[in-house]
């Protein structure tokens, strides 16, 4: 059996969206700059797929949604643009971030930095989030712009968005947030939470990779990132990746409509799962409150048992997983938000993220069981440092907070 719990990663293309796309490689394959008709014939279908996607977010007309190649360039665009427009030639030069945003964010925040910019970079309170009030207090006279996530990728945690973008407008403060997580697993209103700014991405919702969005409110001027063309109506040039924009179109409409009834079942099937795993699996803990966390992911801690080897037993059963986010698979390091929530090192690196689908079937998670419970007795079967910790009074399973 083959189990895909790597959903936050990226996720299986839906059938559905396949075949939107697939008349626009072979036989609607005009570039849509063109003036003849291969050209226009697209433009409809451009049209339809943005229609689609200002509806799942519930954009208004005087707002723009830019087409850019993933959510890595809307959240480079947005910090970078903001340098040029707002801090460079003016009186601002401060951006205040939290600690565990995704890359994309935080190394342009370090180039940032190199530039000059001030960043704040908020720590987490023990759930994993930054509070509203939290934010608030670093806001000075200087500060141009709060990017926070709306959902975190390797906890799920929510973070009050609404309460930090008030607080910015009450401040003239521009909000960006990193909405990659949220968008197509919790109800996602830009009316109702009012960002600037916010970056999402296709294939995070069984769209098609190489396709993001930046979502700009009012339209705001935004100094474009690549220059070339009129494209996105100058805003980012290069020809239009149609079957992609399709596929966005048809996956965001697939992903938002009918949500809570969806996720009404993800979130049943997760929290079966994780209650299986806290129950039959001593020591262990997931990161979080479940109410606060979108309805598919798990950060599970099993002490004595290194992520990475568990990645590698689970991938032997057929069982796809991750100990975080996958830009940073490579290096092997602890998990980052686990540290940044007061994990030790220790405990930092026994983070498994298990993150489900719509895909994801009920005999699928009764296989992961299983086999989750075997691999971990294999593994602290040879752990020096789980026997040195047991036996742990109380039983010690359960969903909590770190301590340390
Ligand atoms: N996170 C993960 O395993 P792209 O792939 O560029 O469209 O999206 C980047 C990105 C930005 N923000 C957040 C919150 C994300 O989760 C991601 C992608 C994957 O967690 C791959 S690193």
């Amino acid at each position: 059996m083959r189990v895909y719990l790597d959903n936050n990663a990226t996720t299986m293309v839906a059938p559905e969206v396949v075949e939107e796309m697939t008349p626009f490689f072979t036989q609607m394959y005009g570039n849509p700059n063109s003036l003849h008709k291969f050209g226009t014939e697209t433009h409809p279908y451009i049209a339809k797929a943005i229609d689609r996607i200002y509806k799942a977010i519930n954009a208004a007309d005087e707002d723009d949604v830019i087409i850019t190649a993933c959510a890595t360039e809307s959240n480079n665009w947005v910090l970078k643009s903001v340098y040029n427009d707002v801090i460079k030639n003016g009186e601002k030069n401060h951006i205040i971030t939290t600690e565990v945003e995704h890359p994309s964010v935080l190394s342009t925040c370090k180039w940032l930095e190199e530039q000059g910019v001030k960043v704040t970079y908020l720590p987490v309170n023990e759930e994993g989030i930054v509070e509203a009030h939290v934010v608030k207090s670093f806001i000075t006279g200087k500060t141009a712009l709060v990017s926070v996530m709306w959902a975190n990728n390797e906890t799920g945690m929510i973070f009050p968005v609404k309460e930090i973008a008030q607080i910015c407008r009450e401040n003239g403060v521009l909000f960006h947030t990193d909405a990659v997580q949220a968008v197509g697993k919790i109800p996602v209103d830009v009316q109702d939470v009012k960002p600037d700014f916010m970056s999402f991405s296709a294939h995070k919702f069984h769209g098609p990779k190489g396709v993001g969005a930046l979502y700009i409110k009012d339209s705001q001027p935004l100094s474009p990132l690549l220059h070339g063309g009129e494209h996105m109506g100058g805003r980012r040039s290069g020809t239009l990746n149609v079957p992609g924009i399709v596929g966005m179109g048809k996956a965001i409409e697939m992903a938002t409509q009918n949500i809570e009834e969806t996720m009404a079942k993800i979130r049943a099937k997760r929290d079966r799962l994780e209650d299986a795993l806290l129950e039959i699996i001593p020591d262990t803990f997931t990161v979080g409150s479940r109410e606060k966390r979108t309805p598919n992911t798990i950060l599970i801690s099993i002490r004595g048992v290194e992520g990475e080897g568990m990645l590698w037993d689970l991938n032997r059963y057929g069982i796809g997983a991750s100990t975080g986010s996958a830009c940073a698979s490579e290096d092997l390091e602890a998990n980052t938000v686990m540290l940044a929530i007061g994990a030790d090192h220790e405990l930092a690196h026994t983070g498994i993220r298990l993150s489900l689908s719509r895909y994801t079937t009920d005999e699928e998670i009764d296989y992961v069981i299983e086999h989750f419970k075997q691999a971990v007795e294999r593994l602290r079967s040879i752990s020096s440092s789980y026997a040195k910790v047991q036996p742990t009074p109380g039983g010690e399973a359960g969903e909590c907070n770190i301590h340390h």
